[in-house]
Parts: C-alpha cells; sequence; structure tokens
C-alpha cells in the first residue's frame, strides 16, 4: 500500500462514462522517447476511470486512440493536436514530448468529466521554461516547507523510488518540464551532491524525470572549489577555478544525460558569491555559463540579492530598490545561456506587493520569473490562499516598456524581447504528506502553477475548476461552493494580514502569525516605519526613489498617493493615519474594517466549508476542517494584534464601536 495519494491524478471512476469505448485499445505508431511513461498513464488511468485495461493493437484501423508523431505539424516539440470523433481519438504532434502531453490532457479532460468527443485542440507551450524549485536540504528538511518532510533525500542521501516516479508524473501531467532537485541554499552536505558520493542515485533520479520529460537542474555552491576540493579561493575571474568547473561540469554531464545545468544563489543571505573577489554577478554567471555551454547546459542566477545587514536606522536604504540596482546595469553582460531568475516582487513572496521592476528593463537578458507555491509568507498551508489570481495579476502587469507586447507574460514568454531561455519558476509547496501540499486545497496552487505556466491565458476559475474536479470532485455544487473558497481566499488572506501593502508584519524567522514590529530593528531591511501619526515608506520620488525605476506609466501612477493603488498605498507612501482614502474612509478606519471583515470572511469560508461533509471524499473533508480550525483561531489573532497595534500606535478608537485592545 502506498502511504501516498495521486493528487489530481486519482482518476475517480467516472460512472456514466461513454468515452471509455475510446479507450479500450490504442495505437502507438512508432516507439518514441515516451512510450513507456505513457501506456503506464493509459493503463493506470483506464483502470481507474473505466475499469478496463487498454489494448495496444498493431493495426492503426482497429485502434480506438492513436497516437502519431506527424513532423509537419505545427506543435512544435511539447504541443500536441487532439481531435475526437464518435469512435476515435487521435493524438499528435511534431515531436515525442507533445504525445506524453497530449495524452496527459486527454486523460485529465476524462477525468474531469469533460465531453471528450468532438474535440478538436491545438496546444503549445508558451512559456519555453516551466520549472520548479525544490527547496529540499538533504538532511530530509525542507526550507519554507509546510508539508512534512522531503520525498527527494533521507538522512543524507537522494531517494529514488515509487513516489518519484508518481512525483514526476504529477510534473508533466501539469505541464512542468523541469526541476531544480535542492535548496538554492547549499549547505549542510549539499555541497557535495556534484561529486562521486551522490553520483549513482542521482543519475537514477534524472533518469526518473527523464522518463517524464523533466529536465533536472542542481543548486550549486559558488564556493564548491574551496569547500569540496580545497582551493584557496572560487574567484570567477581565476584560471584555475574556472578550470575546476569545466572539469565539473564535464564530469556531470557527460554522466547525466537529463542535465540541464545549474541554479545559483550567489551573494545573498549569506551564501557566497563573486561580490567577495570585487567581481560581479555576470563575471560569476557567465563562468559557470562557459563551463556548461559545450554540453547545451543552461545557468540560472537569482535576482534575489540584497544588504541582511542593514543598520535599521538608515533611512536612506531601500531593500525595495536592491535587485534592480544590482542587476540592471548588467543588461547585455550575461551569456547566451544564462537566465536571470526574478521574484515576483522586490521584496519577498508577500501577500502583496508591487510588480519586480527589472521586468521590461531587461531587454538584453533572459528571465524567469520566480514565484512561490510554499506558502511561506501566505498562510503556511495552514490558512488557504489559492494563488493563481495573485501569479495572474504579475503576468497581466504592463510594464509600460514601450514595447507591442509590454506584460511580464509576453516578456517571459520571449514574445518582447527574442529571448528562447525564458519562462517561469515556483518554488514548490510539496512534502511527504500524504496529500503531497499539506493543505489539501494547496494541491490547486501546484496544478495552477504548471497550467499557468503552459498557459497564462487560463483564467484562475478555469484553473480551479479543472483541478476541484481532478483532484476532490466532479459534484457540479460540491464543486461550485470550493470554487468559491478558493477564488476569495487570497483577499481574505490578505484583509486580516497586510495592510495597504505593508508586509513583513510577521513572526520573525519562522514567518508564520502576526508580530507587526518583528522585523522592525532588525537587519533585514523590512521596514513600516510605524509612529504615533503615520506608517509606511516613502519610496517616491521624494523617498527612496523606489517608483521612479519603474516605466514612467508606472511610475506616474506609484508616485502619487492619489494614484496609487490602495493595496500598495502604505508601500510606496508615508502617510498619517487620518490620512482620507478615496472611500471617504480614513487610512486607520480601512485597516480596522478590513481585519474585521477579513476574519468574519475566514468564518464564512469555514462554514461552507462544513457544508461539503458527505459530498466529498471524507478524508479530505476532515482534513481541510482542521485547516479551517487553525485558520479561525490564526486570523483571529491576526485581527486582534493588528488591530490594537495600529489602536495603540494612534490611539484613534475604531469608528464603529469594535473591542481593541
Ligand atoms: O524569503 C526568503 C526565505 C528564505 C529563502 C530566501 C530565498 C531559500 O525566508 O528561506 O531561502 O527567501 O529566496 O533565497
Amino acid at each position: 500500500m502506498k502511504n501516498w495519494e495521486q493528487a489530481w491524478l486519482v482518476y475517480q471512476p467516472v460512472k456514466d462514462g461513454t468515452e471509455k469505448e475510446i479507450f479500450r485499445t490504442y495505437y502507438i505508431e512508432e516507439k518514441g522517447r515516451y512510450t513507456e511513461s505513457i501506456e503506464r498513464e493509459l493503463a493506470a488511468a483506464c483502470q481507474s476511470l473505466f475499469g478496463i485495461t487498454p489494448e495496444r493493437v498493431s493495426d492503426r484501423k482497429d485502434a480506438g486512440l492513436v497516437l502519431e508523431k506527424n513532423p509537419a505539424l505545427q506543435t512544435g516539440e511539447e504541443g500536441f493536436r487532439i481531435r475526437v470523433s464518435d469512435s476515435r481519438a487521435v493524438i499528435s504532434s511534431a515531436g515525442d514530448k507533445g504525445l506524453l502531453y497530449g495524452t496527459f490532457r486527454l486523460l485529465l479532460k476524462a477525468a474531469a468529466g469533460e465531453k471528450i468527443r468532438g474535440l478538436d485542440l491545438l496546444e503549445k507551450p508558451e512559456n519555453p521554461f516551466r520549472m520548479l524549485n525544490m527547496w529540499d536540504n538533504i538532511d530530509g528538511t525542507i526550507e519554507r516547507g509546510y508539508a512534512g518532510y522531503s520525498f527527494l533525500y533521507e538522512k543524507g542521501e537522494i531517494c529514488v523510488n515509487e513516489r518519484t516516479r508518481d512525483f514526476a508524473r504529477l510534473l508533466a501531467s501539469a505541464g512542468i518540464n523541469a526541476i531544480a532537485i535542492n535548496n538554492v541554499n547549499v549547505r549542510d552536505g549539499a555541497e557535495w551532491l556534484i561529486t562521486e558520493r551522490h553520483r549513482e542515485n542521482l543519475k537514477a533520479l534524472a533518469e526518473v524525470f527523464a522518463e517524464y520529460g523533466v529536465s533536472m537542474y542542481l543548486c550549486i555552491d559558488f564556493a564548491a572549489p574551496m569547500t569540496i576540493d580545497g582551493l584557496s579561493l572560487s574567484d570567477p575571474l581565476d584560471t584555475q577555478v574556472r578550470q575546476w568547473w569545466k572539469d565539473k561540469a564535464g564530469e556531470l554531464f557527460t554522466e547525466i544525460s537529463n542535465l540541464g545545468g545549474f541554479l545559483v544563489k550567489a551573494d545573498s543571505e549569506g551564501r557566497p558569491g563573486p561580490f567577495a573577489y570585487g567581481r560581479n554577478h555576470a563575471d560569476g554567471a557567465n563562468m559557470l555559463a562557459e563551463a556548461v555551454a559545450p554540453y547545451g547546459g543552461t545557468i540560472i542566477w537569482r535576482c534575489f540579492v540584497y544588504n541582511c545587514q542593514q543598520d535599521w536606522r538608515d533611512e536612506k536604504t531601500d531593500r525595495a530598490r536592491a535587485g534592480y540596482d544590482n542587476f540592471a546595469p548588467l543588461d547585455g553582460q550575461f551569456a547566451e545561456n544564462v537566465i536571470l531568475q526574478i521574484k515576483n516582487g522586490p521584496i519577498d513572496f508577500q501577500v502583496r506587493e508591487p510588480v519586480h521592476p527589472l521586468f521590461g528593463r531587461l531587454s538584453r537578458t533572459n528571465q524567469i520569473l520566480e514565484v512561490q507555491a510554499a506558502q511561506e509568507y501566505t498562510g503556511q498551508q495552514i490558512d488557504v490562499c489559492y494563488l493563481v489570481p495573485m501569479w495572474k495579476e504579475v503576468l497581466d502587469f504592463s510594464t509600460g516598456c514601450g514595447k507591442e507586447g509590454d506584460t511580464v507574460a509576453d516578456i517571459i514568454a520571449g514574445k518582447t524581447f527574442g529571448q528562447t531561455r525564458c519562462g517561469i519558476a515556483a518554488v514548490s509547496n510539496t512534502g511527504n504528506d500524504p496529500n503531497w501540499t499539506g493543505h489539501d486545497l494547496a494541491g490547486a496552487n501546484l496544478y495552477g502553477f504548471g497550467r499557468l505556466a503552459w498557459n497564462p491565458a487560463l483564467s484562475s476559475e478555469e484553473i480551479a475548476r479543472e483541478w476541484i474536479a481532478l483532484q476532490i470532485t466532479r459534484d457540479p455544487e460540491a464543486l461550485e461552493v470550493i470554487l468559491g473558497i478558493l477564488l476569495r481566499s487570497r483577499e481574505v488572506y490578505e484583509k486580516y494580514t497586510a495592510p495597504l501593502g505593508i508586509g513583513f508584519m510577521v513572526n520573525p524567522s519562522y514567518h508564520y502569525g502576526p508580530n507587526p514590529e518583528g522585523y522592525e530593528y532588525s537587519p533585514w531591511g523590512t521596514y513600516h516605519r510605524a509612529d504615533h501619526l503615520a506608517i509606511g515608506v516613502d519610496r517616491s520620488d521624494k523617498g527612496t526613489g523606489y517608483s521612479e525605476l519603474y516605466f514612467e506609466k508606472n511610475a506616474a501612477i506609484y508616485r502619487n498617493k492619489e494614484t496609487c493603488p490602495e493595496n500598495l498605498l502604505l508601500f510606496f507612501h508615508r502617510l498619517p493615519y487620518t490620512y482620507r482614502l478615496s472611500s471617504g474612509k480614513t487610512l486607520i478606519q480601512q485597516v480596522y474594517d478590513s481585519h474585521f471583515e477579513g476574519y468574519e470572511d475566514v468564518e464564512k469560508m469555514a462554514e461552507a466549508w462544513s457544508s461539503l461533509e458527505g459530498k466529498i471524499p471524507q478524508k479530505i473533508y476532515e482534513r481541510v476542517k482542521e485547516r479551517f480550525d487553525r485558520q479561525k483561531k490564526n486570523s483571529r489573532e491576526w485581527r486582534d494584534v493588528i488591530n490594537s497595534f495600529f489602536y495603540r500606535r494612534s490611539m484613534i478608537p475604531d469608528e464603529k464601536g469594535r473591542k481593541l485592545y
């Protein structure tokens, strides 16, 4: 018995399915790279969905399902076409991988209870890189993991087992095609993943991902030549260091055919990097790029570089500027096999942040957008928070960079500046909990990330509907209830946690629960500077100048408190508690109202969930109910702590006379 579940690949039996006739027999023209995976999936899915075992036939005419490669099709390697008549489905693609993705799409449509007869569909992924970043440590813990321990490592060793395959299936079925298998903070033994000590297991792991078209990346320690081989330095311009990386890349790429390259966090939060030698990040990245280039490898280099040793008394330094200031001047200096990975916002995955100002500025640099499915600051998979709406806001953001397609979605898809090494990455929210994501509803974020990465034009609602039907229920009424919860969950979370764009009011280090001054006098650079009159940071042209990093269209909106969106008001401006918002409400009253409302909304969501008892699988019902009990407690805590903090600072009572402490 597996002690884990199948998430959205549970393939719940279809009772009145006439579709099953199509799946009784299938024909695959020739053996391709993914044929075995396809056949395995068909067998498992059809057994579970329809109670049948599909049979492979050798004559195309006898088959209900036909899979064929067709080089003339405009699908590319990964896209596919699906056409279904009354008695036959044909999946075709110019590439092997397209057949795998097409198979998953057809099976998932059937599993979601959609009618597949008459289907005529041509799909191609919008983003070349659709990547998951695991923050798994090799001791089995997970940095910012909220779903148990790692299923990739145990006690310092890589694990490759049946669960690994199920994970690879989940990834491929959601369209994810790359994975970085270890934490970007490479430490406590993970430095040695690139040595022979782990080679056999690494090869085995890479092979499982290869079978599902997922290319494997390793996070590396920039100081590895010193850590592993005792060199005296890791200066990217030093000949010995450069040779060390060339040798290392040669070894790794020759032995692991499915290796995509390296993902690097350098000069960030204590990680080593090129700054130690007076070099810049282009020097660092290009040195590695040169080493992996002969093998077609890629270096993904993170832009999360800032000073985490800031003196809180220093009001000039603004952490929000750091990514831009470090990387914008380097545009055009990176090798063609380097990709910069940029977090969605300038600070750090808060529930509300403006879009990172590097988007649109880097016209001559490959780039990947990094989002966080792991709910570090968005409820830690205790509170429900469907993140697809937030990611869509980022993708839809028009940068005003002066090009035709100027949204973040256009830029990372390579449409704006013609790049091909680009796309989107998410920090994974998985762990070894039976349901993979701790909170069952967090499954929607993992699945949703993949779907959105494939096609950013899908709506949050479409994605949620698909996921609910696959993983929880096809019952229309129950589905609507769950949909209602998911679609408002982020807004609700924001209401009781982040007032008007102020982030980081969390408990230091583990980042769960309210603590308005938790980071206020710390070196981390995330201050709100509340006193008895006002709160917020002036990031306008009169303050730190952060608003001026955007193209004028957006800079003009942000620098002006009248036009700045309310949900970012205190991110960009320092304002008195008595400031009147466009609604006529004072700022302080808005804070009170939204926190009271946020808690009430949680109560309503929890009630809605309770109405599902008996209508959905009992274990999911119970697990989520337990999370809602905790979310209620948590949101009440937030409400009272934040409101009391503002009340004590301002001494302005709530107009509605509700209890403040
Ligand atoms: O938000 C911070 C997290 C760190 C993380 C870092 C990063 C992996 O608190 O845990 O380290 O971001 O993105 O590098």
